[in-house]
């Protein structure tokens, strides 16, 4: 059975699936849309905002309160003094994972550190600068200890991937 006919009896059958991503400006969108776009094809729902801890804090914390009953988990993505996924991780017991945008003069080096140096107690699951296919990946991962049918998904990902390699390896071995 073809993985997006299995993913929709899947969805008939337990609660939709749903992240919740926010991201700290509109600029950070062109990275952000990698995460986006592998949780749709996957059968993913995604309610996207722009929102800030810095510029638009309480509608910040009534964004992560709204979700909190209707996501499985959040993607905070933001550049520079990245606090966004920090401050996200403060007001929810699910989990975060956050996307460090390389937006800066310092080559995403301040978004990573402020979004993975988290107090102990406040865990942010960080994914690598600009890693938002990883960010996207990771969230399926974590949906599919609830949802099952994803599990199938990831795994023909893998197989995917592995025949894209070898294929590759094929091409650059007969080149030599
Ligand atoms: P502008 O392009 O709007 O000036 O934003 C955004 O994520 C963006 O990468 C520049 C950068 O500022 C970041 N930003 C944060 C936060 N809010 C916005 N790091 C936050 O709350 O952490």
């Amino acid at each position: 059975m073809k993985h997006y006919l299995r993913l929709e009896l899947s969805i008939l059958k337990e609660n939709k699936m749903r992240v919740a991503i926010v991201m700290g400006s509109d600029s950070d969108y062109d990275v952000v849309k990698g995460a986006v776009e592998v949780l749709k094809e996957n059968g993913v729902d995604v309610t996207v905002r722009v929102l800030s801890a810095h510029r638009t804090p309480n509608q910040t914390h009534e964004f992560v309160t709204e979700m909190n009953q209707q996501a499985d988990l959040f993607i905070a993505a933001a550049g520079k003094a990245a606090h966004l996924a920090g401050v996200v991780a403060s007001l929810t017991t699910k989990p975060v994972i956050g996307l460090p945008i390389k937006s800066s003069t310092m080559d995403g080096m301040d978004s990573l550190l402020s979004t993975v140096q988290m107090p102990s107690g406040i865990p942010v699951a960080t994914v690598a600068i600009n890693g938002a296919k990883n960010a996207g990946i990771l969230a399926m991962q974590i949906l599919a200890l609830k949802y099952e049918t994803l599990q199938d998904r990831l795994k023909e990902m893998k197989i995917e991937m592995e025949k894209a390699v070898l294929k590759k390896d094929e091409k650059i071995s007969k080149m030599i």
